[in-house]
């Protein structure tokens, strides 16, 4: 730190003259007055994570500018609001995408240098929020950087959850899931708004009552009341002068509710509500996918539901003096059904608390919303059993009566006869137990439905939809998922965005489609050698990484496959495992087999109740011990659960793939989002036609992509012809050995019982087909094997993947969310 001398002290110099200095000057002063104003250290004392808080208070110094500006947009009646409610937002670490889109990457890394500190240290410092589960929660937050980057004046709703996703830990090969305390070292990037909250009422009863205009209405006698904190974080556009905002809410109790308790001297039943009350924000539901009837998950979804729409109802009437126009201030993008209440608490609103006749809140309440869905898998489904649902919201359910009543009556005028029409697009499951069912209540109250991929839309519209796209069809749209190029290649490989920029400019960060540009370079040997440089630097990096997480040691020029997502039996991690150890047996039968040196690389975190996953992730670990143990292995293979995977872990994995894996049955993957990260990044996808595969394959060609297969007619055909897969272990050896071994005990130490869940489950249901793609699997990697040691023409694949992906940026997709569902524009320069 002996440079520090040469910085002026923070005494001696006015602000306005270090805003004339140079930007390196300007960052070393902010920095230092934050470690002595906010940090309240001096520099002999100041801590690694002083420094990243000083560094990160001065960029979000930066960010106030725009940030105010955008937040007086708010006031103007002319632009329209995008509203995104999502239970989730998965942002990744805030320090080096702000420095990436406000351009002070370097300026921060000299003036910290300066300072005698390094900037890598401290980016890795900060403690990722993990606010969401998996792909939903980050194409959430894709879709913000998008947002701004365009220019678009919108606001992202969500929870402050105390705690985020579960940090993983592998012990004894298997999953430990621990708390994660996000916020125990403070969080510089969110401001508190004290004075931005709101009263969300939970449980009681109704009450008709006659107003003073003589008409009968309806009053909500809720037995617990909460309060809403706003906390609320900036997000800066990529060098384009605008900052939108994510508002998240905390509970909290409400002190006048609280005090009439104290008053009558029920001390305990005051705390209790108190503690109630904070418990709505504490942890986030760490299920992806799969539902079930938790009451706080239910709270939670009003909770933030209720609190953003009393927001932009506020919001809305600082612009006008009534709510008849809401609709043109305010599109509101349900991002899933985990905020499908909403169509039945804008209904409250405008009907018991300001007035509206139904009519007109309901033509207001789908002008508003529309629905996006992300999944087909029916036990994904969300439903909530009735009287759970009534003990929570019982306003909300005799408005939903009423919603679906009104639908039902249109359906059955226009299709008259059909009574079983009416029962399947029911908001109410009336089979059995009673629930309501959430994708309808959203589908009813929304102007737009869209899927994440274009086959995922025509599957929805096939299946899960199906009612409702023959009674309206006009109300379906697809938008293909997108990512954004500024954090999945910019900030996570700066090698790369270094290499393409030489070459094209860097117009590509905003526009992919200038991507193109690199086909002409396609065989030029210079720059096939500075891309392959980029790669095995990037590999070699995390090559570090995982010895020093896993102390497996792993060679970079080894083929890295790649397989991080979340885990769940439709993604088929185990297909993976099967593909290992018949490499394995085939290197066992002969030692000398020429195989092709791969390093399989897992990644990823299984819910805590949900068994088969967590069983598959201690298979991968005890399979890899024995693999990676082996003599006659002699290192050709190497498996690594690289563990946590998360935003932070994913920006060194995707940049270090050669090969993607994408290996869902057909059907089910709504559309993934890594695939399009790993393909941006120059590796090769080897995957079934699901999801955006399709697309991405249509996109960088055929060749240039490893498919493989059954097709999702072929699934379902297979099935409803009554797939039996025994079949297909007794005609493939190679699989039947493989299976065999993981049930006779050889990757647990001769225990037979720990796999057997998962051996009889694909001997006897195999409900993701894993045995009937079992070959086709097999002889495609192969192919990738023998396409590897091709150096050339994998380069040139792998180049092609690169510039072909233009049609994957999130910008892509917000642009045709705003012209095809929101009517939303960009603000005009300024
Ligand atoms: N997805 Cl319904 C989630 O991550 N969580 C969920 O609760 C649901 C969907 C994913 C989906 O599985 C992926 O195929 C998509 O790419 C992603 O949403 C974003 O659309």
């Amino acid at each position: 730190q002996k440079s520090v001398a040469a910085v002026p002290s923070p005494a001696d110099e006015g602000r306005e003259e270090f805003r004339r200095g140079s930007a390196v000057d300007a960052l070393t002063r902010a920095i230092l007055d934050h470690l002595y104003f906010t940090q309240a250290r001096p520099l002999t004392l100041a801590t690694r994570n002083d420094w990243y808080m000083a560094l990160a208070y001065a960029v979000r110094d930066r960010m106030l500018d725009d940030w105010l500006k955008s937040l007086s947009h708010l006031r103007n009646r002319e632009l329209k609001i995008v509203s995104y409610l999502s239970a989730e937002f998965l942002m990744g670490p805030h320090l080096g995408n702000n420095l990436v889109n406000l351009g002070i990457m370097e300026p921060a890394r000299e003036a910290l240098a300066a300072l005698g500190q390094d900037l890598d240290e401290l980016l890795r410092q900060e403690e990722e929020p993990g606010l969401g589960n998996g792909g939903l929660g980050r194409l959430a937050a894709c879709y913000l950087d998008s947002l701004a980057t365009l220019r678009v004046p919108a606001i992202g709703y969500g929870i402050r959850y105390e705690f985020g996703i579960f940090d993983q830990e592998i012990r004894d090969g298997w999953q430990a899931e621990k708390t994660d305390k996000w916020l125990r070292l403070g969080n510089p990037w969110e401001i508190c708004r004290p004075e931005i909250t709101y009263e969300v009422k939970v449980g009681g009863h109704t009450e008709r009552f006659t107003d003073e205009k003589g008409c009968v209405r309806v009053r909500w006698v809720p037995n617990k009341v909460v309060k809403g904190v706003a906390y609320d974080t900036p997000v800066a556009g990529y060098r384009s002068g605008v900052t939108d905002l994510l508002r998240l809410w905390k509970s909290e109790a409400v002190e006048s509710f609280d005090f009439q308790a104290f008053n009558v001297g029920d001390y305990y039943r005051a705390v209790e509500a108190k503690i109630f009350s904070e418990t709505i924000s504490k942890v986030l539901y760490p299920n992806d996918e799969p539902e079930i009837g938790k009451a706080l998950r239910l709270g939670q979804q009003y909770f933030f539901v209720s609190c953003s729409l009393q927001d932009m109802v506020r919001i809305h009437l600082l612009r006008e003096n009534s709510l008849d126009t809401f609709a043109a201030s305010f599109a509101v993008q349900l991002n899933d059904t985990h905020p499908s209440i909403a169509v039945a608490e804008l209904m409250r609103l405008l009907v018991d608390e300001h007035q509206f006749e139904w009519d007109a809140a309901w033509q207001i309440t789908r002008a508003t919303l529309a629905y996006t869905n992300h999944t087909l898998l029916p036990e994904a489904l969300e439903k909530w059993p009735l009287p759970l649902f009534a003990s929570i919201l019982p306003r909300h359910l005799e408005i939903i009566y009423e919603i679906n009543r009104r639908f039902l009556d249109e359906v059955r005028l226009v299709h008259q006869g059909d009574d079983q029409l009416a029962a399947r697009l029911s908001i109410i499951d009336e089979n059995g137990e009673r629930y309501v069912r959430m994708a309808h209540l959203a589908s009813v109250g929304s102007h737009a439905i869209n899927g994440v991929a274009a086959l995922h839309t025509e599957l929805l519209k096939q299946t899960v939809l199906k009612d409702f796209y023959e009674i309206h069809p006009e109300l379906f749209r697809n938008v293909t998922n997108g990512v954004t190029p500024r954090r999945w290649m910019v900030l996570s490989n700066p090698g790369l965005t270094r290499l393409i920029t030489e070459r094209i400019g860097d117009g590509w960060v905003t526009n992919p489609d200038e991507l193109r540009g690199l086909e002409p370079f396609v065989a030029d040997q210079t720059f096939q050698s500075a891309w392959q440089k980029v790669k095995r630097e990037n590999k070699s990096v995390l090559a570090g990484v995982i010895k020093a997480r896993t102390g497996i040691v792993v060679d970079p020029a080894s083929l890295f496959d790649v397989l991080v997502k979340r885990i769940h039996e439709y993604k088929r991690q185990h297909l993976k495992v099967l593909h290992i150890i018949t490499l394995y047996n085939r290197i066992k039968h002969d030692p000398q087999a020429d195989v092709t040196p791969r390093t399989f690389i897992f990644g990823g975190k299984a819910a805590p109740g949900y068994f088969m996953a967590k069983l598959i992730i201690k298979l991968v670990n005890s399979m890899g011990e024995v693999v990676n143990s082996d003599p006659d292995v002699a290192d050709r293979l190497k498996v690594v659960f690289f563990p946590d995977f998360n935003v932070t872990n994913g920006q060194m994995v995707y940049p270090a793939a050669d090969l993607s894996e994408q290996i869902s049955t057909a059907g089910k993957e709504a559309s993934g989002t890594g695939n399009m990260k790993f393909s941006l990044n120059g590796a090769l996808t080897i995957g079934t036609l699901d999801g955006a595969n399709v697309e991405i394959r249509e996109e960088v060609g055929a060749e240039n992509f490893f498919l493989f297969g059954l097709t999702a007619a072929e699934v379902s055909d297979l099935k409803s012809g009554g797939y039996d897969p025994r079949k297909w272990y007794g005609e493939k050896t190679e699989l039947r050995e493989a299976i065999d071994q993981i049930a006779g005990g050889l990757f647990s130490h001769g225990d037979r019982g720990l796999f057997q869940p998962l051996v009889e489950h694909l001997l006897n249901r195999d409900d993701y087909l894993l045995l009937a793609d079992y070959q086709a699997y097999i002889d495609c990697q192969d192919r990738v094997s023998a396409a590897f040691r091709d150096r050339k023409r994998w380069t040139e694949m792998s180049i092609l993947n690169v510039a072909r992906m233009g049609k994957f940026s999130s910008d892509r997709a917000i642009r045709e969310y705003c012209s095809d569902i929101w009517q939303a524009s960009p603000l005009p320069q300024d």
